[in-house]
């Protein structure tokens, strides 16, 4: 996988990882607290719906259980995080399904370039049975699944200009997360994309290492990236969902009741990110529009035209197209 390679870079991160992780222990253990990680500041919705979490446990224990975040990345990549709460380094952390796909197969079909047809069709296979056996699936690779959370479409932005086929793609280095799918679904688009970590993105536009990037409008505007690249198409590509995940260490610590709670707060606070999310995206495209960038509507059939081949190469099990399957037919219903 992309980034996975050995660096200075990489090891001096990981061990400030590793640091802040052991102090996470520390605190955990003085004060009963859950540590979680988030890519996101600290007034982002996904930061703020963990934070409810935190709120809600420890209303219902007498504060003593709560929830501390990590925010702004402070704890590495979403990849570094998902390890360390694997190994039990960390309670929760909170992340793109993108990083989970190369963990846990079942986790892929979400990712899959224009599967889901709205947020409506996103919310609604997360909603369902389905959405909770996806979770399931991690608890194999030491992780609990708890809630997923919205992150809108993603669309492609850059410095040159308007996206508006793939024609426009060509040759552009756009960055995406540490994901095979995205590598390949931005190379099937006739770009060369860039496997790089998000906290890496603003400066590698400023720097031109690379011409632009992939997101939903809160992190394109939280991020500052709309300050450097400054043409937004709306491909509106992706509807993955994001993730909170639990270390299986350290719910199995827990007595039954509180997994109870744990679990009864984190679906509890799916409807609060929502409201909280729906306002940031608004807020996000208010913030654009008072900027000097532009913004263009897409025809997005043939950028969707050409996801064929790169789904094939990655729903390569029954039980994956069996997930691929049941989403498109709640689209239609
Ligand atoms: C954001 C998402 C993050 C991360 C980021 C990225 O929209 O919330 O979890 O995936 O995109 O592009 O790295």
């Amino acid at each position: 996988m992309a980034g996975s390679g050995f660096s200075r870079r990489k090891l001096l991160a990981g061990s400030i990882a590793l640091s802040a992780s052991m102090l996470a222990g520390c605190e955990r253990r003085m004060s009963g607290l859950l540590t979680s990680a988030d890519a996101h500041p600290g007034d982002y919705p996904t930061v703020q719906a963990v934070e409810f979490i935190g709120r809600y446990l420890s209303d219902r224990t007498g504060g003593r259980l709560g929830v501390k975040v990590y925010a702004g990345g402070q704890l590495g990549s979403e990849t570094d995080t998902l390890e360390i709460a694997s190994f039990g380094g960390l309670d929760l952390t909170r992340v793109n399904f993108a990083p989970l796909n190369s963990i846990e197969p079942m986790t892929l079909p979400f990712s899959l370039p224009f599967l889901f047809q709205s947020v409506d069709h996103m919310r609604k296979v997360v909603d369902s049975p389905l959405g909770d056996e996806v979770l399931a699936s991690l608890e194999s690779h030491d992780l609990i699944g708890l809630a997923i959370y919205d992150s809108g479409a993603r669309s492609f932005y850059n410095t040159r200009g308007p996206i508006r086929s793939p024609a426009d793609m060509k040759g552009l280095k756009l960055r995406v997360p540490q994901s095979d799918l995205y590598v390949a679904m931005v190379n099937a688009l006739g770009a060369n994309a860039v496997p790089i970590p998000l906290n890496e993105v603003y400066q590698a536009l400023q720097q031109g290492v690379i011409d632009g990037a992939e997101n939903n409008w809160p992190s394109f505007v939280t991020a500052r990236h709309y300050e450097v690249a400054k043409y937004y198409s709306l491909t509106h590509h992706l509807l993955t969902p994001e993730a909170l995940v639990m270390s299986k260490q350290r719910y199995t610590r827990l007595s039954p009741s509180d997994r109870t709670l744990v679990r009864e707060a984190a679906r509890a606070s799916v409807p609060f990110m929502r409201q909280k999310w729906d306002a940031k995206v608004d807020q996000a495209k208010r913030d654009f529009a008072s900027s000097p960038g532009e913004v263009n509507t897409v025809d997005t059939a043939p950028f969707a035209a050409l996801m064929r081949p790169v789904w094939e190469a990655f729903i390569t099990s029954p039980r994956q197209r069996a997930v691929v399957e049941r989403t498109i037919a709640m689209g239609e219903a």
